[in-house]
């Protein structure tokens, strides 16, 4: 398997009640090595321009207005098949269907409020770091 870099989101639910550390421990646990991070508030137009694909959804509105409620962190995630392996780490998209152990069924409140995401094709995640990270931002 190839060494990958994926895209990750700490989502402000899990920001808010302060699980930055939980959810990193999950991930280090997992043999992922965060390469990048950094906390940000993001803008509406930075969130609007990241969901853009989900747009025409109907909670594309409450999508956008979560993600700029409170901080999220960004980060860089490296690891053998880092893609798809941070998508295991994470569950489901519903909390209701992740598997134990993963962060949305330890942490997530709703299919909303789900605590973290990660990018779901290395043509994504490269569009996903580009738009929050400096190459000179990712020390491996
Ligand atoms: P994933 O994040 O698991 O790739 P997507 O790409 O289907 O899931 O959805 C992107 C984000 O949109 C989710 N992480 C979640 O926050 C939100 N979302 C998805 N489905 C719903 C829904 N039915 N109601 C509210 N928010 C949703």
């Amino acid at each position: 398997m190839a060494l990958e870099r994926t895209f990750s989101i700490i989502k402000p639910d899990a920001t808010r009640r302060n699980l930055t550390g939980a959810v990193n421990a999950l991930i280090e646990k997992a043999g992922l090595r965060i390469v990048a991070q950094k906390r940000v508030l993001m803008t509406r137009a930075q969130a609007e321009t990241f969901y853009a694909v989900h747009k025409e959804r109907p909670f594309f509105g409450e999508l956008v207005e979560f993600m700029i409620s409170a901080p999220v962190v960004v980060q860089v995630l490296e690891g053998e098949g880092a893609i798809a392996k941070y998508r295991d780490v994470m569950g489901a998209t519903n909390p209701a269907n992740a598997a134990e152990g993963s962060i949305r069924k330890e942490f997530a409140l709703s299919v909303g409020e789900n605590s973290a995401h990660g990018s779901d094709s290395a043509e994504n995640a490269a569009i996903e770091i580009a738009q929050f990270f400096a190459g000179n931002e990712i020390v491996g």
